[in-house]
């Protein structure tokens, strides 16, 4: 075979639906809205790797269209509200969600609406549903009454909920356990993933469970979800009335897959556990510093909580990385101390440099 055309073939990806839609409901014929997501980078953690004395893996979410996981979920949901013949999608956000139902709506032409906490959104996310074209509505109150609102406007407007409580969002987002598999050659022993509203660690669970069932993996992670401290409501066992934590983007108190990720734990012999904000923040230093991986701290917590938990030695670890360190800049610079301006010549930049 002619060597440019390999490569063409290597390179074309044409986006989870069409990828994995063997795994998927989708309706034969039915209009596709992609941007090409999924096929985001497997890499390994050598740092990480000595620390815990495993074979750690990230799962870089960051990579995808609009720099988070949630496009996984987004092509199939607006998939199916196109073929439903919806021409408005709303969805309530912490911010990711948001951004990629802006994107996929654009891409498909309906009109999209979002509800997000007023002033705790990352900026990123913020510009992303701004000019992807949304109508965005920041309220005063949290995540968790934005999506009461979102609920009460599907039952009563003609509107697609794109949230997570829409089915379709958590099968496309179980194509993340295929790619691991596919990327691994198995299923790893363990799987650390930030738990917010809890879809993601339930559609992870689905995901390993159908490669297992159709004999393309050949056993089950234990599942690890991780919760920021201040916003851990499964862990507590009771809804958190006034979340907190530097993690906005997964400061739910009240996870609508809440069932999901217990069942998601208990039936793989995982754990659902907390980590602080400073948790977060040192593994997110790290990642970057020592893994080249920028992430969102809500990402970090995967591995925050991969730091703090021994895993058995040499056992194969997945953590992953939900969202782009980009979206959250704010963040960035709070950790790390920015450089005043120098004159720009060599004596000036020479003396800064302690040269
Ligand atoms: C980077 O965007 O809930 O447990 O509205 O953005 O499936 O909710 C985001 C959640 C982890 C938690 N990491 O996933 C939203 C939203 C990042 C996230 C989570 C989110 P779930």
């Amino acid at each position: 075979m002619d060597k440019t055309f390999e490569n063409t073939k290597k390179l074309n990806w044409r986006g989870l639906i069409c990828e994995y839609g063997e795994f998927l409901p989708v309706t034969p014929g039915a209009r596709v809205i992609t941007l090409g997501e999924g096929a985001t980078p497997l890499v390994h953690a050598p740092h990480l790797s000595q620390i815990k004395g495993a074979d750690v893996y990230l799962k870089f979410e960051g990579a995808n269209p609009t720099g988070s996981f949630k496009d996984r979920g987004m092509t199939l949901a607006i998939t199916k509200a196109v073929e439903a013949g919806s021409s408005a999608v709303v969805c309530a956000s912490t911010g990711n969600t948001s951004a990629s139902a802006a994107a996929y709506a654009a891409k498909a032409g309906l009109a999209c609406i979002v509800l997000i906490p007023a002033g705790y959104i990352a900026l990123g996310k913020l510009a992303q549903a701004l000019i992807y074209g949304a109508k965005v509505v920041q309220i005063r109150g949290n995540f968790d009454r934005a999506l009461e609102i979102v609920r009460e406007l599907g039952d009563s407007k003609p509107v697609t909920v794109v949230n997570s409580i829409n089915p379709y969002r958590i099968e496309g987002q179980k194509t993340g356990a295929f790619e691991v598999v596919d990327q691994l050659g198995d299923a790893p022993d363990y799987h650390f993933i930030p738990v917010g509203n809890a879809g993601n660690i339930t559609a992870y669970w689905r995901g390993y469970n159908e490669y297992l069932k159709a004999g393309i993996s050949t056993r089950l992670p234990r599942m690890m979800g991780v919760q920021a401290a201040g916003a851990a409501p499964i862990v507590l066992g009771h809804p958190v009335v006034n979340p907190d934590t530097v993690a906005t983007a997964i400061r739910i108190g009240n996870p609508a897959s809440w069932s999901g990720a217990l069942g998601a734990k208990d039936e793989s012999g995982g754990e659902i556990f907390a980590v602080s904000d400073e948790e977060i923040l040192s593994a997110y230093r790290l990642l970057a510093r020592y893994e080249s991986i920028f992430c969102e701290p809500a990402s970090a917590a995967s591995v925050a909580g991969l730091l703090k938990t021994p895993v058995d030695p040499g056992s194969s670890v997945v953590c992953v990385l939900t969202g782009n360190g980009l979206k959250d800049p704010d963040t960035a610079i709070s950790q790390i101390e920015v450089p005043t301006a120098v004159d720009a010549d060599l004596d000036a930049i020479s003396a800064a440099l302690g040269l």
